[in-house]
């Protein structure tokens, strides 16, 4: 018999609200009994088993708010398989005494590395570059020159534990570092910018790498984007609430900046068409930790943290509000 058919806790019944990741499903099912999207496939079979739910798996997407909490009066733990939870309305499950986890760490490099990509994609035109050849019009000649990364200086807005190994990486490339947060970091090496226009006026390059939710919602707005000016590119693989997308997409279109890098969206999956018409915007689908290393590591941690609550023991990484 598999460990799919026996899992260690079947009596821990978790509903899966997001759709799983392959890596993280098999990992779930041998230890207790899930319930994929039932809520969504199956109200009233949902209804049946809802007093039994002890424990909910989502993604950083996942939306999870205090009326599904609600529906759920056996909830123990939402274990997050992302490091971003403003999805979760934590406050809502601290209330209820329910403990969220999250994936700090172990994707620091993945969301990191592909900030560099999109500084490199943004600044030398590695798309449109692609699609030059593609289109054949190499042949006519060569394309409009780039801009230059190394030796440009950066400005990161968020300067944890991504933020952090962003910086790192960009000294290989002769950056100059500078950010902004609203505590200072004590020990880096880099100047804090206790304004962040200010950070965007002295940047070429702005990577955003906050938190999402209500605290940062539209940080990145019209007033930051002219500071950051039109030969700047902003980079976002934080959340897409975090810029107010409406007026990253009028300052492109007027040449306020002069160019966007961006992973994540203010609808996602819907990206609107105004962005993806312009030729100085590289798009990639919330793809920060997408390895499949990284995205194991992140389903094994998920998946410990139900197991441990299930087994009565302490979770491993809970966010800073559940410690
Ligand atoms: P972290 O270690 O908690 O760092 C967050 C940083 O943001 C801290 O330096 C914090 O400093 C700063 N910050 C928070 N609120 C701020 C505000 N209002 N203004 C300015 N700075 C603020 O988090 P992390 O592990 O680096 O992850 C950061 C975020 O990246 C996640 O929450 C998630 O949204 C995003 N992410 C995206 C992907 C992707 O696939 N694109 C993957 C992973 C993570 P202060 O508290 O001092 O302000
Ligand atoms: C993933 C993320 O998109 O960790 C986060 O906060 O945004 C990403 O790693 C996602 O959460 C994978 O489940």
């Amino acid at each position: 018999m598999s460990t799919h058919d026996t899992p260690l806790h079947p009596t821990f019944e978790v509903l899966a609200v997001m759709r799983m990741s392959p890596l993280l499903e098999p990992l779930l099912r041998a230890q207790c009994t899930v319930h994929d999207r039932l809520h969504e496939a199956d109200p009233a079979a949902f209804e049946a088993v809802a007093p039994r739910i002890r424990g909910i798996a989502a993604s950083g997407e996942s939306k999870v708010g205090a009326e599904l909490m609600d529906r759920l009066p056996a909830l123990e733990i939402i274990s997050v398989m992302g490091v971003g939870y403003d999805g979760i309305d934590v406050a809502a499950a601290k209330a209820r005494g329910v403990i969220v986890t999250h994936t700090p760490d172990v994707l620091n490099d993945d969301v990191a590395d592909l900030a560099l990509a999109l500084m490199l994609a943004g600044s030398r035109q590695i798309v449109a570059a692609d699609r030059y050849i593609r289109d054949g019009k190499w042949s006519g000649g060569p394309m409009p020159l780039a801009r230059k990364l190394s030796g440009s200086r950066l400005g990161v807005v968020g300067m944890g534990r991504i933020g952090q190994a962003i910086a790192r990486r960009a000294q290989a490339f002769d950056m100059p570092v500078a950010y902004h947060t609203r505590q200072p970091k004590p020990g880096l090496p880099y100047p804090h910018i206790a304004s962040l226009v200010d950070l965007a006026a002295r940047s070429d390059v702005l990577v955003v790498i906050t938190p999402g939710g209500a605290a940062t919602r539209h940080l990145i707005n019209a007033e930051v984007l002219a500071a950051l000016g039109p030969q700047g590119l902003l980079v976002n693989v934080a959340r897409g609430s975090v810029v107010d997308e409406t007026a990253l997409i009028e300052a492109l279109e007027s040449g306020a900046l002069g160019g966007a890098a961006l992973d994540v969206f203010a609808e996602e999956p819907n990206v609107p068409e105004r962005l993806r018409a312009l030729p100085q915007v590289v798009l990639t689908p919330h793809i920060g930790s997408a390895t499949n290393s990284t995205r194991g590591a992140m389903a094994g941690l998920a998946a410990e943290n139900l197991r441990a609550k299930a087994a009565g023991e302490a979770v491993v990484t809970a966010v800073p509000e559940c410690r």
